[in-house]
């Protein structure tokens, strides 16, 4: 006799659609959807607070209070399953789990605990100088030519020097780093193109990139170091020293790529939001937010259902995935008047660029920090940003990626 074997889908549980939640036929993941994304995010929060996806058998959400709500219950909602679509009860993941990302209290507690103090504003504040010196140094060299390539020139240049600097890695690899924040980013996705070749590229990036996160790799004085000094104390192992230093090569390029790359596109395309900014210096701050707000470079990530719960009066079985889209929650007409203007002043207080929750992004302040720095830089500098070919989109499973956007930096 064999006893049933539970039905997996994308290596989670196949779970039946909920009473009450519109079944949606639609590939949230189809290329031009991860492209433009826009048309899908308003279409999914005109459907009600849930949906059911059939073709990945998951409850996705853009609606922002039930966005907020699923990501501010780490009780009900949990991490340690995986924030994909994968569930590592069901299938082992792809690499040792990131202390940080894909852990649940009290293991959590710890972790967030290091990296909050490794991450703090004393040391945001220690980085300011390196930060602003860095994107002048940037944002001169695209001013010197007659165009230059955002993505490329800029945005990656900028995180893949900041970042080896601030960690204090010896070897700086622009390309090592920027395949392994895309294969981080497109595995948490369903088993499909993007997928697929970024796990081809494990055996070209994932070695260097662990070895760049070993002790005799990081120089004394980055914060790789003051990770590992947890070793001395006995607050840490080595190998969780190791996993710490590869939760910051993992969150801290694409994200800063988009983040830096995005809050540019954003001026360039709103000119008259950009005279607003070098009269008044003041809203650097303002405008960042605004721009997560608008472009939220992670676009969707997940929540596993730990047990039968119910949200917007919706029935949750356990071990369903709930896909938080917090590129549309970011958009919700119940939460932002006019959510598709661009308002350097808005000041969108609560939006989910960053989540919520005890896994709120943890390097947030860096990235603030980062991106004051090349908008102080840009308007020091720069009179006025001319477009010469519009932005083009790297589709990703979890980022909201620009691929290219050639501009003119006209001199001040
Ligand atoms: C992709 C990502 C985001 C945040 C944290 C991590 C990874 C991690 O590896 O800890």
């Amino acid at each position: 006799m064999h006893t049933a074997q539970p039905k997996i889908v994308e290596g989670h549980l196949y779970i039946d659609p909920p009473k009450n939640v519109p079944v949606w036929d639609i590939d949230p993941y189809d290329i031009e959807i991860l492209k433009n994304p826009a048309p899908y995010y308003k279409e999914l929060l005109a459907k009600g607070p849930f949906v059911y996806i059939p073709k990945y058998a998951v409850l996705a959400t853009g609606r922002y209070e039930a966005v907020r709500e699923v990501f501010s219950d780490h009780t009900r909602f949990i991490s340690s399953r995986g924030i994909g679509l994968q569930d590592f009860d069901v299938k082992k993941p792809w690499r040792p789990k990131s202390l940080l990302l894909e852990t649940d209290p009290p293991h959590h507690a710890h972790a967030r605990k290091i990296m909050s103090r490794e991450l703090s504003p004393k040391v945001v504040r220690s980085l300011q100088d390196t930060f602003l010196k860095c994107a002048r140094e940037l944002v001169g060299k695209a001013m010197a030519r007659d165009s230059f390539d955002l993505v490329a020139d800029v945005a990656e240049e900028f995180a893949t020097i900041m970042l080896p600097t601030m960690l204090g890695m010896k070897e700086r690899n622009k390309k090592n780093l920027i395949d392994y924040a895309a294969m981080v980013f497109n595995i948490v996705g369903p088993d499909n193109e993007l997928k697929r070749a970024a796990l081809a590229q494990e055996a070209d990036v994932v070695p260097w990139i662990m070895k760049s996160c070993q002790r005799e790799n990081l120089n004394d004085e980055g914060i790789g170091a003051n990770i590992y000094k947890g070793v001395e104390t006995g607050e840490l192992t080595y190998d969780e020293a190791g996993m710490l230093v590869r939760s910051l090569l993992s969150a801290g390029t694409d994200t800063t790529v988009n983040g830096v790359a995005g809050a540019i596109c954003c001026l360039a395309q709103n000119p008259e939001a950009y005279e607003k900014l070098k009269a008044d210096p003041s809203l650097i701050r303002p405008c960042f937010e605004e721009v997560l707000r608008l472009s939220s470079p992670v676009h969707t990530f997940y929540r596993t259902s730990n047990g039968n719960h119910e949200v917007a009066g919706i029935s949750i079985e356990e071990g369903t995935k709930i896909m938080c889209v917090l590129g549309a929650a970011n958009l919700d007409p119940n939460k932002w008047d006019a959510p598709e203007e661009f308002r350097i002043d808005r000041r969108p207080v609560g939006h989910l660029a960053f989540g919520a929750g005890i896994h709120g992004c943890v390097g947030q302040n860096i990235a603030r920090a980062e991106v004051a720095a090349v908008l102080t830089a840009l308007i020091e500098m720069v009179d006025r940003i001319e477009i010469r070919e519009e932005a083009a989109w790297r589709p990703n499973n979890a980022i909201h990626a620009l691929d290219k956007m050639t501009l003119t930096f006209h001199k001040k």
